[in-house]
């Protein structure tokens, strides 16, 4: 009888709640937001949401020790013994990267697919009989492991004889035609800014705009990587470290990678008038060198941590190179750490305590209701949601999973607070934001508040840019109460997601 007259109870007020619902006054929902300066294009969106790209370096230089080859090397100093790219694939996924980059041909000049533009390739090596093709057996593995397949092809070329002249651009624009052509789609093109003397002593002027409109032709989904884009930059440096403030805008006209690029400082900060959306990869090695060396090691947790907090928690895409050995495999020792590194992300990231938010509140947010609730409790009753653009878009139930609700205020309101209320206090040290970026990047200055133990507000954290990805490492904190304040945005304010995390091994 007792459990009838609690389901009849919880029946009535589903009932009531489901009617209110329906006679409530019906305000219709505000228009989003308008775009704010450059936006990335959808892929742009798809390849920064990504996060996390495996670099492969491998070629000569894997067998010889050298960093930058000299173009000179025989052929059949390519010869790995046990190249498995499913192995390859295998170590990215487990590892958590969503794409590989394969350095199909480096400085030196030697193609790791069977290029009729050079006669310095693994056809005329002794590795397989000539019959091997390192970009092909990588592609078809990444297709079958569900892995997005990218490419770098070197621009300077120590081995090409038309080096230095003209035709050098057309035998470079054939080379880029045949590894687009066949190899099935490629999520980006890394072209490398180094440009030094080829053969014969002279320095190529490239053809870029050629370039980047073949690629863009031939691969239009594929983001071009280069100093200045056009579809993501380099960071500035090779440690790791995006800027602390971070935008992905971006001033490229009269400029050109490996030539009059913008400073490495403007790189890791971006320009905060930029005209163009190209946000930052962060490429860094796992180990010192970018190729593979007996005598070299993977870098520690530790430093893997502290470069995805500077990279991923920055804005900033992190590739990260994981070079495989002479014998074509990622050795254990990589693979080992990465998994360590993975297990790492997971302990700190599987455990969003904001999905525990029991209320919360803004101080704005876009609507048409003349008298606006601000405050609600997270509920599973839809008639108790606020509809679309509240900061309870954030952390509901859906917020986490659904990349497209967000937070937005009002088009004149560019100073705001959203706070995030808990049943019983949450302990963490990492507070993660996201702007949606489909509508660009807007603030530009922002702090975290907790209310302590004597019921005051303290502020934890003070930064700048927030951009796709933000996360902002804390002292450990214990508190009920959390405070986004958005100090300056540079339009209205559109915010995807919260996050608090306790990290207990970075340190
Ligand atoms: C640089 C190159 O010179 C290095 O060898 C490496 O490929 C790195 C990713 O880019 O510009």
């Amino acid at each position: 009888m007792k459990k009838k007259s609690a389901l009849f109870l919880f029946l009535v007020l589903l009932g009531l709640a489901v009617q209110a619902q329906k006679y409530a006054p019906k305000v219709k929902p505000a228009d989003p937001p308008k775009p704010f300066g450059p936006v990335p294009t959808a892929a742009q969106v798809a390849w920064q949401r990504m996060e996390m790209n495996m670099f492969c370096h491998f070629g000569p230089n894997t067998f010889t020790g050298l960093e930058w080859g000299e173009g000179t090397e025989a052929e059949d100093i390519f010869n790995p013994t046990a190249l498995n790219c499913n192995q390859w694939v295998d170590v990215a996924k487990k590892a958590g990267f969503q794409g590989i980059i394969l350095t199909a041909k480096h400085h030196d000049g030697f193609c790791l697919w069977p290029n009729p533009m050079s006669t310095h390739t693994v056809r005329e090596s002794a590795w397989r009989n000539g019959k091997g093709d390192v970009l092909r057996e990588l592609a078809v593995a990444c297709q079958r492991g569900g892995v997005k397949f990218g490419i770098y092809i070197s621009p300077w070329d120590r081995n090409a004889p038309t080096y230095g002249t003209d035709a050098y651009n057309k035998v470079f624009l054939k080379t880029l035609q045949h590894a687009h052509k066949n190899y099935g789609p490629i999520f980006e093109q890394w072209f490398d800014g180094a440009n030094g003397e080829g053969p014969n002593g002279k320095r190529q002027v490239y053809d870029w705009k050629k370039f980047n409109a073949q690629t863009k032709k031939l691969q239009p989904n594929a983001v071009i990587f280069s100093d200045v884009g056009p579809g993501c930059r380099w960071v500035g440096n090779e440690e790791g470290t995006c800027g602390r403030t971070c935008w992905s805008r971006l001033d490229v006209a009269g400029r050109e990678p490996g030539k009059n690029a913008p400073s490495q400082d403007t790189l890791n900060a971006g320009n905060y008038n930029g005209a163009c959306w190209i946000p930052a990869e962060t490429d860094v090695s796992i180990r010192p060198g970018w190729f593979w060396r007996a005598s070299e090691h993977p870098k520690s947790v530790q430093e893997l941590l502290r470069i995805y907090y500077n990279s991923v928690g920055r804005n900033s895409l992190l590739l990260l190179n994981v070079p495989p050995d002479n014998r074509g495999l990622i050795p254990a020792e990589d693979s080992l750490r990465l998994m360590e590194f993975r297990a790492a992300l997971d302990s700190i990231f599987s455990n969003d305590l904001a999905k525990n938010v029991r209320y919360v509140e803004v101080s704005n947010y876009r609507t048409n209701d003349k008298n606006p609730r601000l405050g609600y409790w997270i509920s599973v009753l839809a008639c108790c949601e606020p509809g679309p653009f509240h900061a309870y878009g954030m952390v509901d139930h859906y917020g986490e999973k659904n990349y497209d609700t967000y937070w937005a205020t009002d088009d004149s309101v560019t100073t705001a607070w959203a706070e995030f209320r808990f049943d019983a206090p949450q302990t963490f040290n990492r507070v993660m934001l996201q702007e949606y970026i489909p509508f660009g990047q807007r603030v530009e200055k922002f702090h975290v508040e907790v209310e302590d133990e004597d019921g005051n507000w303290r502020t934890i954290a003070e930064e700048t840019t927030i951009g796709y990805k933000r996360i902002v490492l804390t002292e450990t904190v214990t508190t009920p109460k959390v405070r986004i304040v958005i100090d300056q945005s540079r339009a209205c304010i559109v915010l995807n997601r919260v996050g608090l995390f306790l990290d207990t091994i970075y340190n």
